[in-house]
């Protein structure tokens, strides 16, 4: 198919698995020197003295063909050696760290330590993986996001891995998110790119906190670039994780509808499952552009054709300097 623009620079906004899949399928319809993806670092939590990042963890690993098919966070085939012998020391081993994925956060956190940013230690854990699409924390502050449940406050792997995220979430606090700051690299990031989209991840955890970064969403809000989501929920339900059940005890609408409610003062454009082409009308109505799609990744193949149709969707949304 011809395109007016193969070369489109995308910018993704992602969390955790969904959000890895979908910008593995951009790396693959395209290139990955054409993407940077902007990864949530508030799940981020310091375990046995390490600093772990799941999400920039599970985009990296996903980006690089490592990442474990069954879970889709952790790598492939890993091994819990490690993990065992310390819970041979009778330590609670509730968070599932493989000896492969140790190394990551052994060195993540010796460079940290060592003064450098989170956004300097993950460009050089990606590279050296030969990932070549540019993987970017939201920001270089901690950030770290609460649960209110009604067992009270709860830092979310407490909440998400711990307590299988089965409390009923009545609140979310970003700790630290009004001292962040845009990383410059994002910023260019954005900058350079002329298609920015949001994947499907879980939008109060995932994307809530990057979009809560001062100054982000004002800057959204003035792109001319389309900005085009594609839902996180399918016929009413998360494919994975609680973005369903969160929703709903916020408060929001557990529908693609519901999701467009939430991004709809930046949103050019959203990518909805066919089994919610029922709802297009009332996300257009929204001023929110719609294209019905299979959005269900099962496959490489099922990424790459995701992602090419978004972004053929959302290069139709451009607008041409001489009708703008
Ligand atoms: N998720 C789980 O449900 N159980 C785990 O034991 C677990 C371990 C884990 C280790 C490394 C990593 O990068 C991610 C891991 N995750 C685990 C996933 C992760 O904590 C969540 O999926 C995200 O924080 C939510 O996006």
């Amino acid at each position: 198919m011809q395109r007016d623009e193969p070369n489109s620079r995308v910018v993704a906004l992602a969390g955790g698995v969904g959000g890895a899949k979908l910008a593995h399928g951009i790396a693959l319809a395209r290139s990955g020197e054409h993407l940077s993806v902007v990864v949530n670092t508030a799940d981020d939590f310091t375990l046995f003295g390490l600093h772990i990042s799941p999400d920039l963890d599970t985009v990296m690993y996903t980006l690089a063909g490592l990442a474990n098919p069954e879970t889709g966070w952790g790598i492939a085939g890993d091994s819990f050696v490690t993990l065992d012998m310390i819970k041979g020391y009778d330590r609670d081993t509730w968070f599932w760290l493989g000896d492969k994925d140790f190394a990551t956060h052994i060195l993540r956190t010796e460079r940290l330590r060592s003064g450098a940013t989170l956004t300097d230690v993950t460009v050089e854990l990606a590279e050296a993986l030969g990932i070549t699409a540019q993987l970017l924390p939201m920001c270089d502050e901690p950030v770290a996001t609460l649960v209110e449940t009604p067992d009270g406050l709860l830092e979310f792997q407490d909440y998400f891995v711990r307590r299988q995220h089965a409390d009923d979430v009545l609140g979310v606090q970003f700790e630290g998110i009004g001292a962040t700051t845009i990383p410059e690299r994002v910023s260019d990031a954005v900058d350079d790119a002329n298609i920015m989209v949001l994947c499907p991840s879980n939008p109060i955890v995932s994307t809530g906190p990057i979009l809560a970064i001062p100054g982000l969403r004002d800057r959204l809000r003035q792109l001319t670039m389309p900005i085009v989501a594609v839902s996180p929920i399918i016929g009413g339900q998360a494919l994975k994780g609680p973005a369903d059940q969160m929703l709903a005890t916020l408060g929001h609408e557990v529908s693609a509808a519901g999701v467009a409610e939430l991004y709809k003062d930046f949103l050019t454009g959203m990518v909805i499952d066919s089994q919610d082409a029922h709802l297009a009308e009332r996300i257009t109505d929204l001023g929110i552009a719609v294209h019905v799609a299979d959005t269900i990744m099962r496959t490489d193949d099922d990424r790459r054709v995701l992602a090419e149709e978004t972004l053929i969707f959302a290069e139709s949304l451009i607008v041409k300097p001489e009708l703008a």
